[in-house]
């Protein structure tokens, strides 16, 4: 099997921290020819990454889905809760990843490129957001509890992307606001395999940000837990 992937991109980050986690033997690959080129939408229709590519030559796009057909076939070490409940919990809050505190991103991405974007109105959109993870996500060390969950290996990249460009943008998030998530910031930024997969992000993003102009020192930090409050600088 081989994943197509991309350093920087939040989807393909959770897949590949499941591949680590799970040391599953998949090759982890760019896209072939690269993203929306002709040559790669002849094996992934939807041109994005990630796709799984089955040794049987079938391809699988979506990262949720992914990561599930992933749990299905190599069930050691869980990512899904056993109880049905938790399980569904955990399906909501990856839910709410995708539609909820994603989106509320991208007009960051738009801004970025110069698009009229305010960027103190989005922040208020991902504060929301958080405000919908926070009241979701339940004690211990992880979202779910003790255990790392695809709820956890979803939601770090996107909080990743959430931090990186507020600050960036000028209207920085302050994480400290919202302290159960300021707890579970340190234990992604201190986990090896999530924190390696987010340093990918970060080397990716950043290139991808400087070369639109952008002072990238303003990223400074943000995998380091402890300084992952607002920083004005
Ligand atoms: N819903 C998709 C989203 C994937 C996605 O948007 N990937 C971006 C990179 S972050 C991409 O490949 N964009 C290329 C394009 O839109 O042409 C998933 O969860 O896999």
């Amino acid at each position: 099997m081989k994943l197509y992937s991309s350093s920087f991109s939040p989807y393909a980050a959770r897949v590949r921290a499941q591949i680590r986690l799970k040391n599953l033997p998949i090759a982890i690959e760019p896209p072939p020819g690269g993203l929306r080129t002709a040559e790669y939408r002849a094996v992934n229709p939807t041109g994005k990454v990630p796709a799984l590519l089955l040794d049987d030559g079938r391809v699988l796009p979506e990262s949720v889905a992914i990561l599930e057909y992933l749990e299905d076939l190599h069930v050691e070490p869980e990512l899904r809760p056993r109880d049905p409940h938790q399980r569904g919990h955990m399906r909501a809050l990856i839910q709410i990843a995708d539609h909820v505190l994603g989106p509320a991103t991208f007009p960051l991405f738009g801004a970025l490129r110069g698009a009229p974007v305010d960027p103190p109105t989005a922040r208020t959109h991902i504060e929301s957001a958080l405000g919908q993870v926070a009241a979701f996500a339940g004690d211990g060390r992880w979202l779910l509890g003790d255990d790392l969950t695809l709820a956890d290996v979803v939601l770090a990249p996107t909080l990743y992307y959430a931090l990186a460009l507020t600050r960036l943008t000028g209207a920085p998030l302050d994480l400290a606001a919202h302290p159960r998530l300021a707890r579970w910031w340190h234990a992604v930024c201190d986990h090896p395999v999530l924190r390696g997969t987010l340093d990918e992000v970060d080397v990716g993003f950043r290139a991808f940000a400087a070369g639109l102009g952008h002072d990238v020192a303003k990223i400074d930090g943000v995998l380091d837990a402890h300084a992952a409050a607002a920083n004005d600088g």
